[in-house]
């Protein structure tokens, strides 16, 4: 199994922390986003989109973060994506609160405070602060949940801890404070202290000296 990303794109970082936790048998290939590698007739035919992530697996290749997420738990026999129905939804339901609520307004943020700068723009003020005030929205219920309990859904690590994770990849990059949030910030920090962390960075940037 092939992972194709870059280590900026934290929707890629989370089918490599996908793979690490389930104990998945894979490589990886770095797509270069800055060179537009991603529109490459080559990564075309592996990932119509253009985007990472993607996966191929034999001939059989496939896009979109949380689809692969699943692909990897579902081929590694792995808990995290449990098979019981109403667990499963459970994960599923966190995995689509995380992308849409969590991981959306920090690419908002990441996109006003650090890309812009890359691509030599401007920040969107307006959009900037619609981000910051979709997390100060959504966080707190990420901060209960887990003063209530270990992980997303319960005691176990799952697919939509990987997922959030990976959504907060970015944020001491850009600026965001989760000091109002310190159930949150050490569940973070004891996260990435884990080896499926750890086998894939220090820290979001490290490959890239930042
Ligand atoms: N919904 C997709 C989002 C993928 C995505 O937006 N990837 C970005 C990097 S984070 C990308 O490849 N951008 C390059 C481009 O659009 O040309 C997923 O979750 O996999």
């Amino acid at each position: 199994m092939k992972l194709y990303y870059h280590p900026l794109s934290f929707p890629a970082l989370s089918t490599l922390f996908t793979a690490e936790a389930a104990g998945a048998d894979y490589e990886t290939q770095v797509i270069n986003l800055q060179e537009g590698e991603q529109k490459s007739e080559a990564f075309l035919a592996i990932n119509p989109y253009g985007r990472v992530p993607a996966l191929s697996d034999g001939d059989f290749c496939m896009a979109e973060s949380e689809a692969i997420m699943r692909y990897i738990a579902r081929k590694a026999g792995s808990d995290l994506y449990p098979s019981d129905i109403e667990a499963q939804a459970k994960v599923d339901q966190w995995m689509d609160y995380v992308v849409q609520h969590v991981r959306t307004p920090v690419a908002r943020v990441q996109f006003n405070r650090v890309i812009v700068k890359f691509m030599g723009g401007e920040a969107d003020e307006s959009s900037l602060k619609t981000g910051l005030q979709f997390l100060e929205n959504n966080l707190p219920i990420v901060e209960q949940t887990l003063t209530d309990q270990p992980f997303l859904c319960g005691s176990q690590m799952s697919l939509a801890d990987i997922a959030l994770v990976s959504a907060l990849e970015p944020v001491d990059m850009c600026g965001i404070d989760l000091s109002p949030y310190p159930n949150l910030k050490a569940w973070r920090a004891e996260r990435q202290s884990e080896t499926f962390y750890t086998n894939v960075h220090s820290h979001f940037g490290a490959e890239l000296g930042m």
